[in-house]
Parts: C-alpha cells; structure tokens; sequence
C-alpha cells in the first residue's frame, strides 16, 4: 500500500480564481472548491456527523445495504478509482464486498493531502486490497488511473456523497461526459445524488444551529488570509443558507456585515464590499430520482440500476458507460 501525493503549486491559480470571482460584475463569488483545505475537510468530515445533515448518513446507508448487489453486477476484475474519497468510511463497504472476490486495486482522488492520508490509514486493513492515492483535481487523476489500466480490467468510478450537486445543472453534465470520455464502454460509474426535500430539512442542514457549517464557510476567507496575505476580518462576515427554488438548489454565501473594503495582496486587489453584499460560495443541487436517468444519458451512460433511501431522500445510480 503506497500513497502517491503528487502536488503542484497551486497558489498563483487560487490567486487567479480569487481575482476573477470577486471582481466579477454584480454576484461576487469563490469556487466551492476552495472550501476543501485541511481544516476544510476536517469540518466537512464533521459537517456529515450532524444530525441535521442526514446526506452523508443516507448515502452510507446505501451503500451498507446493497453493497453485494452493487458488487454483483460488476463485470470481473475491477479495479476502482474515487473522486474525492474524503476519509473513505462509506467506500469500506463496496471495497470489502469486492476484495470478498478479488484482489482489488483502489485509487482514491483528492485534492486534500491530509483526507488522502486519512483514507489510507481508514481502509488499509481491508484483505487482498492494494491502495495508491493521488493527491489530484478529479479528471487529472482518474488520466493517472486510466494511463496505468491493464487489458481486460474494468474501471468502477465511484462519485459518491452528491458531489455531482455542487456543479450546476449543466456543468454537471459536461462533468459526467468528461469522466465517460476517459472511461471505456462497459466501465461502470456509482453515483450519489441527493433528492429533493423540503425547505426546513435543507436550511436545518446547510445552517446548522452548532454553526459548524458557518465556519466550513467562513474557513474559506481564513484560507485566503493564510495563502494569500489578505486581511478579511471573520467577524464581519457572516454565512447565510439560501433556498433557490428556481435551480431547487440550496446556496452559501458569506454576507459582509458593513461597508468594507478588504485587501488581497498576492491577488493584486482591493476589494469593496457593501453592507448586507454576498460572496456566493457554493450552490447544492437537489434531484428528482428520474431526472437522474436523462442527466447521465445526455453524458454518454445509461442507468442500470437505482437505490433510494427513503429516510433521508437519496438515490445511489449504478451507470455503465455507453
Ligand atoms: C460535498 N457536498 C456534497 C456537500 C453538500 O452538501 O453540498 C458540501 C456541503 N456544504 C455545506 N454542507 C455540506
């Protein structure tokens, strides 16, 4: 068992995006991306114990119960390659239902080196597995994975924990189309989708009364004081959940508490805020379990089969790529 980290340097590319969506006109906004440092993922990992944040819960669930069956129509060997493997708890459960068949080869994808390590040191007691990790963006990684593929071995990409949410409607599409275009026909992909629910579950979940959430949000302006020498005062801004009906989407912003103006040398910017303005910082999207089907049927796969959680409304997808 061997992590691979690999990292570049990613600060003038933060700096770039930073740049671009503050100084964009009308919404200001960062990309959700950047919420995932070390101190980031620590707090998402918290987030998903909340008990008001049933998403990570649900799709455990899933995955506990029909791990066998989601196993069984994997065609043989397989090897498995995931996008954003966080600490990998949830993904024990396909991973020990597999190495019950075969040797299983496991590539976790993250872009957060202490999750990586975490996912390492979570699963490394599971018999007849190998696991190599890459401390990648998704589509770089799962390249590493397939430039490396043996004849005769299929791929099962796991997309787990609705991730797929955090891109809009048709960018998540595009994402999906993306991964197809590396994967083989016959190669499998196991999405997870959060379903739709109501206003009060959504706003308990994304604006949790302990304000964990808060400072998963909050966390990203710190991260831009460290890396990027910038002075946003914390305490002036404040996180705000949003249900936007029109997108059945649920946003982050961070709203600044007055009229100010915030410095961002290694962006090269200053930056004016109003009283009650807002910095977007992540969208989540809500599925109907059908709309599932024609998503990724526009991306180049077809649906084989499908697992709701009715606790907390969920849908695990089985795709096979076309
Ligand atoms: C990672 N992603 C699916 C989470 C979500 O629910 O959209 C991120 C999150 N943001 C706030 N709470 C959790």
């Amino acid at each position: 068992m061997l992590v691979h980290a690999i990292t570049a340097n990613p600060t003038f590319e933060f700096a770039a995006d930073v740049r671009a969506g503050l100084t964009r006109p009308g919404q200001k906004e960062l990309p959700s991306k950047y919420l995932y440092d070390d101190v980031g993922s620590a707090l998402f990992e918290v987030i998903s114990h909340l008990p008001d944040y049933g998403l990570t819960r649900a799709d455990e669930r899933l995955l506990r119960r029909h791990s066998h069956e989601i196993v069984d129509r994997l065609p043989a060997p397989v090897s498995v390659a995931e996008l954003g493997s966080g600490s990998g708890k949830k993904t024990r459960w396909i991973l020990e239902a597999l190495c019950r068949r075969q040797r299983t080869f496991y590539y976790p994808i993250e872009i957060s080196s202490s999750a990586l390590a975490m996912c390492e040191r979570e699963l490394r007691d599971i018999d007849s597995i190998s696991i190599l990790g890459f401390e990648r963006e998704y589509l770089d990684g799962l390249l590493e994975v397939t430039a490396h593929r043996r004849a005769g071995q299929h791929l099962l990409v796991l997309f787990l924990g609705s991730t797929i949410g955090n891109f809009d409607r048709p960018a998540g599409i595009r994402f999906l189309a993306e991964v197809r275009g590396i994967l083989e026909p016959g190669d499998s992909l196991l999405l997870g989708t959060d379903l739709e629910k109501s206003r009060e579950q959504l706003i308990a979940a994304y604006d949790d009364e302990l304000g964990v959430t808060s400072a998963f949000n909050l966390n990203l302006l710190a991260r831009i004081n460290g890396q990027l020498d910038a002075d946003f005062d914390l305490g002036q801004f404040q996180h705000v959940a949003r249900i936007n009906q029109q997108d059945r989407s649920v946003e982050m912003h961070l709203k600044s508490k007055r009229d100010q103006i915030v410095n961002i040398p290694a962006a090269e910017l200053l930056v004016e805020f109003e009283q009650g303005e807002t910095i977007w910082t992540e969208s989540s999207h809500k599925y109907s379990p059908e709309e599932v089907f024609e998503m990724v049927r526009q991306a180049g796969f077809s649906c084989e089969a499908q697992w709701i959680d009715h606790e907390w409304p969920f849908a695990e997808n089985l795709l096979i790529a076309q």
